[in-house]
């Protein structure tokens, strides 16, 4: 078989979301992207996330899909656009669930600093977690170790300890443990998961936001990324989960409520817990169902699942949002869809074909 057949054959595995709604995905975090562009530097996150969400709304909005968005900026009561539950898009066209981060990484936007993206992912009617809005403890990796479990049935869980996990993974990697990189977001809660990876003798890169897109990297050859480790936002874990599903990596943990994993107090435990357990509940998550282990296919049990996010700010691969002057903008984007077909694209808006059309 010629490796064009291959890939022509990939594109006919491709589900009706992946190949009819995917080519209009990109336009969506395109649009938030831009619009963040402009709040780049300048200290005010709100405004920043502000932007990016009514610009990734209106696109959403002209687009052919009868959508439902599921993890989204909050409840109903809290968020006036794009809350969990609103219907989202010109209604002509498949139904589906969507999740969305119209800006993550708010404080790097704000502050000029690298890593902030706009992010979407959609799914077939079910096919996305309809989870609450607290955090993920989790566990991503990329597919060398997922296929390095299929093998040998060990497994990297939020229940072994640092030490069993590097373990798995200096197995699965063919890397010593002290060449393994883990990211860890920057907070007191990550105190003992850190001292624990570093005294086992792994490295450890802190991060002051955004563990999405380090997640992602799990799945790219020599990223210098090896898992990613820690609680952070619920949202961001079913996005992160959305990309896997088609890159071949695994996310693994258990939801948490913030106030636990910040050692808050009992009082203020129970504040949050009396706050969000009728709004678990009414998802169809008891209490004692909180703190179940789940996976990927539980954060996106979809079949067609789509994902795409635009750089704001500077990242691995993807080069900042540009403002080129006269409102034209030069992007990168990273497209994917579960047929495993991965698009990593520039694109260049300028509206005047007089100035010279291609920056590099
Ligand atoms: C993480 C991180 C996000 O929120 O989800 C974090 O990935 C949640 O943790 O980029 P804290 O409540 O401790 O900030 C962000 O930093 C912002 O959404």
């Amino acid at each position: 078989m010629f490796f064009s057949d291959k890939a022509e054959k990939m594109m006919q595995t491709a589900g009706p979301i992946e190949k009819n709604i995917l080519p209009h995905l990109l336009h969506i975090t395109e649009a938030a992207a831009t619009a963040a562009a402009y709040e780049i530097g300048r200290g005010n996150k709100n405004h920043a996330d502000y932007v990016a969400v009514e610009a990734m709304r209106r696109i959403l909005n002209q687009t052919n899909i009868n959508g439902t968005i599921k993890i989204g900026e909050g409840e109903r009561d809290e968020a006036p656009m794009l809350f969990i539950g609103e219907k989202v898009g010109t209604g002509n066209g498949p139904v589906v669930e969507i999740a969305v981060d119209p800006l993550e990484g708010t404080n790097l936007a704000a502050n000029n600093i690298n890593g902030s993206i706009a992010v979407i992912s959609m799914a077939e009617e079910g096919g996305i977690f309809h989870g609450p809005d607290i955090y993920f403890d989790k566990i991503v990796v990329g597919p060398e170790v997922v296929k390095y479990e299929r093998e040998t049935g060990k497994q990297v869980s939020i229940d072994n300890s640092p030490k069993e996990n590097l373990n798995i993974l200096s197995e699965a990697l063919k890397k010593e443990i002290s060449e393994i990189n883990i990211v860890v977001l920057d907070r007191k809660r990550h105190e003992k998961l850190i001292n624990e990876l570093r005294e086992a003798g792994a490295r450890v890169s802190l991060i002051t936001d955004g563990d999405l897109m380090p997640g992602i990297m799990t799945c790219v050859k020599n990223s210098g990324i090896d898992a990613v480790m820690g609680s952070g936002g619920s949202g961001e874990a079913v996005l992160t989960a959305s990309a896997l599903k088609c890159l071949g990596g695994k996310i693994t943990g258990r939801l948490v409520l913030p106030s636990v994993a910040n050692e808050k107090s009992e009082e203020e435990i129970k504040r949050e817990l009396d706050e969000k357990l009728p709004r678990l509940e009414k998802m169809g998550i008891k209490e004692k169902d909180i703190s179940k282990i789940r996976d990927t296919c539980d954060l996106v049990p979809g079949k067609d699942v789509i994902f795409a996010a635009t750089a704001v700010t500077d990242g691995p691969f993807l080069k900042k949002a540009k403002l080129l002057g006269q409102g034209d903008v030069q992007l990168t984007s990273i497209t994917m869809g579960s047929s495993g077909c991965v698009k990593i694209i520039q694109s260049i808006y300028i509206s005047d074909k007089e100035k010279n059309p291609i920056y590099l």
